[in-house]
């Protein structure tokens, strides 16, 4: 047993408090005062003394926010005090009425303050401290009852796990709006669009979604944040008097409360603030239904009380829903990438707060068929801020009798290719490939796009136009294209043409990961690229490889395999690849020494737990040392690792003769690499 001196110890608290009051600052008081990649050295410095160690990790370590093991279901959470919800308005009317019930009540003539805010349409949540530390997290559920998703909403890096200060409740349950902003919703869309996985159709959606993953490291993915508006449980310390001093407490204790909160002296200035925050919601980077309005004077809230489940002290006034009625003229089907064909709705067009609506996703033809849309139909639309607008319902009541089913077509659109459906995913497909215009169009995009071979300046447009005039067939042809074609295309000076060509130039120079990701292999994201270039380093090596040995590399399953093998089976692709290649496109190769893989070619298997690291930490161990950790025992297991209270993994291992770590040989294993 080794002992740990009471410098590191200090050493580790150090850290951690630091990190925790940057954390906060970056996160709640949005005023960074380190830059990002300080916060990085100092995260890591605490990662690797914890890694050093393991007897000094603690749940509410920065480092611990993601880990835990995927759960079977949620657990049901009775809330110990109820969350309420909020009575409505849909005018300034109901609003002043609202007022004047409270003076009634209140038996008050003069003005009556109150604390104003944003409504974030995102998810209710609850959550508990006890002695400071994060004890459990809950969504609303009905209010009485609701999940427990403790798990993920420690992944929040803006949720703190131990309360800021010294002086706050020895039990605190504060309450709050889960979301995610507009444009984090959009990025995520594209990506799952790009891979083939499930969009969601709005940003509230994708909140829940996320919240609701059993595998927490799913959430972890997730661009989640939070705003914290009211509190349930509060004992030990007084209750500030004010509903404004109340919010200004939970932003001191860590906890992040939205900025646009304000005092309003009267209900006049109340009207006043709606009609602020309705002008700069389109600006906002989330999404909001309305504002709400608390009376402040926590004495005066006590004084009213409820009425069932609302409090008589809080309304929230709604904006006009953006939701519109307008008739489906016609359905086209759009095809991505990988030939995945999207139906679209064309409109007449219709005005929604400022602009004009003439398309809308209907997602897939299981989304038609549920909501019964037809073409001819009158739907109701909805724009949910600045996304994609959706058709919400059809107006049955208005169904005319000329109404056309929507079906899906046997023949792709653009190539005539015949369509396939997959009976799993919901997906459509054509099945044209690289014949395909619009597929090619959609590669082509993928492969310049930034975060693959990085060609500035060739823009979407510019790419149809190049396939439109059939100046480039495939993404090779980039490569030699002239400066003449370019000039020759709609609004193209010299110098941009100039600049382009210097961009595809520059592309030249690249790395593997990047390449693999860009050639746009179906379910070869950009993680999976970078893990089958460091597991087989040349573009030879992976060009042979078979379904099983595409499984050696962590995240590749049975159907990623099979989508790579297909991929380099096929003549053209090898054609296209070696034109890129013989174009001058080249990177560094990648050296896969002994001493840094040391682990390579074997496969672990995990059962039990450990205890001296999570199961994740030691599979990021095993990993960066080449190794595979496997999710079953089979004959290509070389060592089966068991920690306390192991599964059947331990019997499997034992019948096929499979080596067996215990938790000490492991470490010492580790410790020889
Ligand atoms: O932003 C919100 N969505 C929000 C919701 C908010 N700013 N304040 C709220 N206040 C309450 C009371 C007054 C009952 C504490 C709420 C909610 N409730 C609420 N959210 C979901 C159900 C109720």
């Amino acid at each position: 047993m080794m002992t740990i001196s009471n410098k590191i110890i200090q050493q580790i608290e150090k850290l951690r408090a630091e990190i925790n009051e940057h954390n906060y600052r970056y996160h709640v008081l949005d005023a960074p005062i380190i830059q990002d990649s300080e916060f990085d050295q100092l995260f890591k410095q605490l990662k690797k003394l914890e890694e050093d160690y393991p007897d000094l990790i603690q749940a509410d370590s920065p480092t611990q926010r993601v880990g835990a093991t995927p759960l079977r279901e949620f657990h049901q959470v009775k809330h110990e005090k109820p969350m309420l919800s909020l009575e409505n308005a849909f005018s300034a009317e109901e609003v002043v009425a609202f007022d004047h019930r409270i003076r009634e009540r209140l038996e008050i003539n003069k003005a009556i303050e109150y604390l104003c805010e944003p409504k974030l349409d995102g998810l209710a949540v609850t959550l508990l401290y006890e002695k400071g530390k994060l004890k459990y997290a809950a969504t609303r559920g009905d209010g009485e009852t609701g999940e427990d998703i403790t798990d993920n909403i420690r992944t929040l890096k803006m949720v703190p796990l131990q309360i800021r200060g010294k002086k706050y409740p020895q039990r605190l349950e504060v309450r709050g709006e889960v979301f995610m902003p507009k444009a984090e919703f959009i990025e995520f869309n594209r990506l799952a669009l790009q891979n083939q996985e499930k969009q969601f159709v709005n940003p509230r959606n994708a909140a829940a979604g996320s919240v609701r993953q059993l595998d927490p490291r799913m959430t972890a993915k997730r661009p989640l944040e939070i705003y914290f508006y009211s509190i349930g449980i509060f004992s030990g310390v007084d209750f500030p008097l004010t509903q404004n001093e109340l919010l200004s407490q939970l932003s001191e204790w860590g906890f992040r409360v939205n900025p646009y909160r304000t005092v309003s002296q009267n209900i006049t200035e109340c009207l006043a603030y709606y009609d602020k925050i309705q002008k700069v919601r389109s600006h906002l980077p989330y999404e909001i239904d309305g504002v709400v309005y608390k009376v402040n004077s926590i004495r005066d809230q006590t004084e009213l009380g409820f009425i069932t489940r609302r409090p008589r002290w809080a309304i929230a006034h709604k904006f006009p829903s953006e939701e519109v009625v307008t008739i489906i003229e016609a359905v086209e089907f759009q095809v991505g990438r990988t030939g995945a064909l999207t139906p679209v709705a064309r409109l007449q067009p219709v005005f929604v707060h400022g602009v004009t609506i003439s398309n809308a996703t209907l997602h897939n033809m299981q989304e038609i068929t549920r909501k019964d849309i037809h073409i001819g139909d009158k739907v109701l639309i909805r724009r949910a801020g600045d996304v994609i607008p959706e058709v919400v319902s059809v107006v049955l009541e208005e169904r005319s009798a000329k109404i056309i089913p929507i079906q899906l077509p046997k023949k792709c659109p653009i190539c005539y290719s015949l369509v396939e459906q997959d009976p799993e995913q919901a997906i459509a497909r054509c099945t044209g490939g690289l014949i395909c215009e619009a597929q090619r169009k959609e590669a082509i995009k993928h492969f310049a796009s930034r975060r693959a071979m990085d060609i500035e300046g060739l823009g979407d447009k510019l790419i149809e136009q190049l396939v439109d005039k059939k100046i480039i067939h495939t993404v090779a042809d980039l490569y030699f294209l002239k400066l003449a074609s370019l000039i020759n295309l709609e609004r193209m000076a010299e110098k941009s043409a100039q600049n382009i060509l210097e961009a595809i130039e520059k592309s030249k120079k690249t790395t593997l990961p990047r390449f693999l990701y860009a050639l746009g292999i179906r379910e070869v994201g950009e993680a999976t690229a970078k893990q089958l270039a460091y597991y087989f380093t040349d573009l030879e090596v992976l060009y042979k490889a078979t379904i099983d040995d595409l499984q050696q590399v962590s995240d590749v399953g049975p159907i990623v395999a099979k989508h790579i093998v297909a991929f380099f089976q096929e003549k053209h692709n090898r054609a296209v690849i070696e034109k890129i290649i013989a174009a001058g496109v080249h990177w560094e190769k990648i050296e896969k020494t002994e001493t840094n893989r040391p682990l390579a070619g074997k496969t672990f298997v995990l059962t039990g737990t450990l205890m001296s690291m999570t199961r994740d930490q030691l599979k990021e161990k095993l990993e960066n040392l080449g190794a595979k950790v496997a999710g079953s025992v089979s004959n290509k297991t070389s060592y089966v690792v068991v920690g306390d209270q192991p599964g059947s993994k331990l019997n499997q291992a034992q019948k096929l003769n499979i080596e067996i770590l215990n938790e000490a040989s492991l470490l010492n294993l580790l410790n020889k690499k």
